[in-house]
């Protein structure tokens, strides 16, 4: 495990299905506004992650664009399950014309551990980018803006509950949040190997749409294709029309959107899936996400099995898996790679 979340709010954008996919979530009701490179990104937010899994050094990075500057506070809180450990608080300074500087605080009730020099202005578009290690001796932390260095420090006490590690992130504000844009998030830890250990730099997050059915439907449409019923525009979340199966082993495969070169700068740093579900009636289903390059014969099931037991659309959830690398090649994505696969799920006998 090292790339832990993405978000970009591109697909699955509005405020239900944010709420089906994080502890918590609200936002701007059921709009999604520009985004910072294109597409959308999301205002008013207040997201708190699920528990990703304790480890004592993380790399958060997201892009933010304050539309106002308020003397209310922004935080980015990070949590070892409910104990708050150290925050990143955006405060405004000066007098009108005001900035915002990114500060880093062990408690955020107390003074800064470090306050930023950079000063940022309104309706500017920044990638902030965030290394911390939580540890109550061994601490550390980085504040990258726009991929330049803010401060650093180590062996420091970054553990606010005397405990190190951590596991949820929260984006949140003081005095009720205010309007500023977010968007591509990432959120990874340390266990895994370059370039996925370390800052990423700079990140965009493009959400790719279904455009067909693929090699393998076994699944029954609520009505019509299989894939008409899952296509849901990124702000027309429909539970009206689905795709259900109580078979084992039953496998859907969906062609995707290809997405052009030109849109494509840098490296594919991974691929994540998203499916939202839920039971028909009470009772427990697992499943996986599956693969297929439509140039290779196989299926490839990948092993991060999802149990769903809420039944009915309200109790749907926002399912996730992360692939770093391409199950067919086991390397690295290409866009060739990623424009030629095709993706679903199969049911997992319990
Ligand atoms: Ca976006
Ligand atoms: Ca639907
Ligand atoms: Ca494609």
């Amino acid at each position: 495990m090292t790339l832990r979340m993405i978000e970009g709010f591109e697909l699955g954008a509005i405020k239900t299905e944010l709420e089906d996919k994080y502890a918590y979530y609200d936002g701007s009701t059921n709009d999604a506004e520009t985004g910072r490179l294109a597409g959308r990104s999301q205002d008013f937010i207040q997201l708190l992650t699920n528990s990703l899994t304790e480890q004592n050094e993380w790399f958060i990075g997201f892009g933010i664009r304050m539309n106002t500057l308020p003397s209310t506070k922004k935080y980015v809180d990070i949590y070892r399950g409910a104990a708050r450990q150290c925050s990143l608080v955006f405060e405004r300074k000066g007098a009108a014309p005001y900035y915002m500087t990114i500060d880093f605080y062990r408690d955020r009730d107390s003074s800064a551990l470090a306050v930023g020099t950079t000063q940022l202005a309104a309706a500017t578009w920044y990638y902030i980018e965030l290394y911390v290690k939580v540890d109550p001796s061994a601490g550390a932390y980085e504040l990258r803006i726009n991929e330049i260095q803010e401060y650093q420090a180590s062996g420091i006490n970054t553990a606010l509950s005397g405990t190190a590690g951590a596991d949820i992130f929260h984006w949140t504000g003081a005095g009720g949040i205010w309007s500023q844009l977010t968007d591509d998030i990432y959120i990874l830890d340390s266990t895994g190997t370059a370039p996925l250990n370390d800052f990423l730099g700079d990140s965009h997050i493009i959400g790719i749409t279904i455009s067909g059915n693929g090699n393998s439907i076994e699944w029954t449409a609520s009505s019509g294709a299989n894939y008409t019923c899952i296509d849901d525009a990124w702000n027309a979340y429909s539970t009206a029309d689905y795709v259900h199966s109580n078979i084992d082993n039953e496998l859907d495969l969906y062609t995707f959107n290809d997405i052009a070169a030109i849109d494509v700068p840098g490296d594919i740093r991974a691929v994540q899936l998203t499916a939202f579900c839920a039971l028909e009636t009470a009772g427990s289903r697992k499943f996986k996400f599956a693969h297929m390059n439509e140039g290779a014969t196989g299926v490839n099931i990948i092993e991060d099995e999802k149990t769903i037991s809420g039944a009915g659309a309200n109790a749907a959830k926002g399912e996730t898996t992360i692939l770093e690398i391409d199950p067919e090649t086991g390397i690295a994505w290409t866009l060739s790679g990623l424009n030629s696969s095709q993706f679903g799920f199969k049911i997992i006998p319990t």
